[in-house]
């Protein structure tokens, strides 16, 4: 290639830039394409289901900011609303009906919540339900299920799923062991193993069980059926509480959430993402009688100065005000079935062996020939071939989650045109690996 025609590669230079002022060049491990090798795209713009990379390559965007652009990016009624609040200023550390409209909307929508704490990410949000748990029952150990995910709070980053799994890291350094022995790990989508584990440390002890109702963070992972409500009834039994970390699915698979979609309704629920409409946000909600230990109704202390920030709310209302048409939820169904099903016929075509687990529109494609219900068979998913797969996307103009262990996002801008060029992308992709 001559250097006339040499493409650009501005992200490497910038790459190279943030990796001597930024640990690993990113401000979140996964972004940086350690899963699948290179070097992570920045971006300069996105719009609708496309984002655009300092270069000017255009691609199809599965990602979605993780899961927040359910309407797109740059949607016209939330950045006119984010226009219009930004002229009244953008924090002001006092209360806001804002607020109350936020909350009104998640009780409105959500089958367990009845009052609701915002905070400003989805492990904050964790983090605060955890400890909200323990302040209410009075006992300390936390269960979670294996490559679940929760958020980066001391308690949770035990065998936990996305980045620490894309990284291959064992338990994080830095977690006191005496804590992390508080946190007692059982594999998903396994009932028995849940009930063994209050038969062998005592009841008396588990304040929590927290989990991901469809996983994202270890890919996609369905619940069998039945399982959910297993687990409410193991919980109910031992008088643990049930913890939904809906920071995911939340407002994605159903208005809301998995709680809805399932009918399982658990003791408190944890949100983010979508209710921030793309601002960082993050909530916990649950009964009356749960949250009102929450300081300053009741001692369990948690507080932030950025909390119900005004843009957040107004970028989060604007999206779920959107979502109050539960005919978004058929659309995106729809959307899904048919890149899913795209996917699956593409790979078969090439003689690659991949499972696709999808639940509405989160969705992961696993280089292997067995089902994908729990962390060990997620595990067994060949991340080479997965490697591979994610930069012959790219190079198709299509952006997938730079890790195996992560969900692919499916919004309502992903027009059939959109998901059929991506199917197509897909041929190319596992033809050239086929060879
Ligand atoms: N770990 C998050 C998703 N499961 C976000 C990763 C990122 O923003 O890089």
């Amino acid at each position: 290639m001559t250097a006339s025609t040499e493409q650009k590669d501005t992200s490497a230079e910038l790459f190279r830039r943030a990796v001597e002022l930024i640990p690993g060049g990113v401000n979140s491990p996964v972004r940086a394409f350690r899963g699948v090798g290179g070097t992570p795209r920045f971006i300069s713009e996105a719009r609708g289901a496309t984002m655009t990379d300092v270069d000017g390559r255009t691609y199809i965007d599965y990602v979605g900011s993780w899961g927040p652009m359910i309407l797109g990016h740059a949607d016209a009624e939330v950045v006119a609303a984010l226009h219009d609040a930004l002229a009244r200023g953008t924090s002001y550390g006092a209360p806001t009906e804002l607020e109350i409209e936020m909350a009104e909307e998640i009780a409105d929508a959500v089958p367990s919540i009845e009052m609701v704490r915002m905070v400003n990410s989805g492990t904050e949000a964790t983090m605060s339900a955890v400890r909200l748990a323990r302040g209410v029952t009075g006992r300390t150990k936390l269960v979670k299920f294996e490559g679940c995910y929760h958020g980066h709070g001391d308690s949770m980053l035990v065998r936990a799923g996305s980045g620490v799994a894309t990284l291959g890291l064992p338990d994080s350094p830095g977690v006191p062991p005496t804590l992390a022995a508080e946190t007692l790990t059982v594999p998903f989508n396994d009932a028995d193993a849940l009930a063994r584990v209050f038969d062998e440390h005592g009841a008396q002890q588990i304040a929590a069980v927290i989990i991901e109702p469809v996983v994202g963070n270890m890919g996609c992972v369905a619940p069998r059926a039945g399982y959910l409500q297993a687990v409410r009834d193991i919980t109910s039994r031992h008088h643990a509480l049930l913890i939904f970390d809906e920071v995911m699915t939340g407002f994605r698979l159903a208005r809301g959430g998995a709680q809805e979609l399932y009918s399982v309704a658990p003791d408190i629920t944890t949100l983010g993402k979508i209710i921030g409409g793309g601002l960082p946000v993050g909530a916990y909600g649950a009964s009356r009688d749960i949250m009102r230990h929450v300081a300053p109704a009741g001692p369990v202390y948690q507080a932030g100065t950025l909390s119900g920030n005004p843009l957040a709310m107004t970028a989060g209302l604007a999206t779920l005000r959107r979502l109050r048409d539960k005919s978004v939820y058929a659309q995106l169904e729809r959307a899904g079935a048919r890149l899913c099903a795209g996917l699956s016929e593409a790979a078969r075509a090439a003689g690659i062996s991949t499972v696709t687990n999808r639940v509405g529109s989160m969705w992961t494609t696993f280089f292997t020939s067995e089902p994908v219900n729990d962390w060990t068979s997620a595990g067994k998913s060949d991340r080479d071939l997965y490697g591979k797969f994610f930069h012959a996307m790219l190079g198709e103009g299509v952006y997938l989650a730079p890790s195996q262990f992560e969900a692919g996002f499916i919004g309502l801008a992903h027009t059939d045109e959109l998901l059929d060029r991506t199917v197509e992308a897909a041929r190319v992709a596992f033809a050239r690996m086929a060879r």
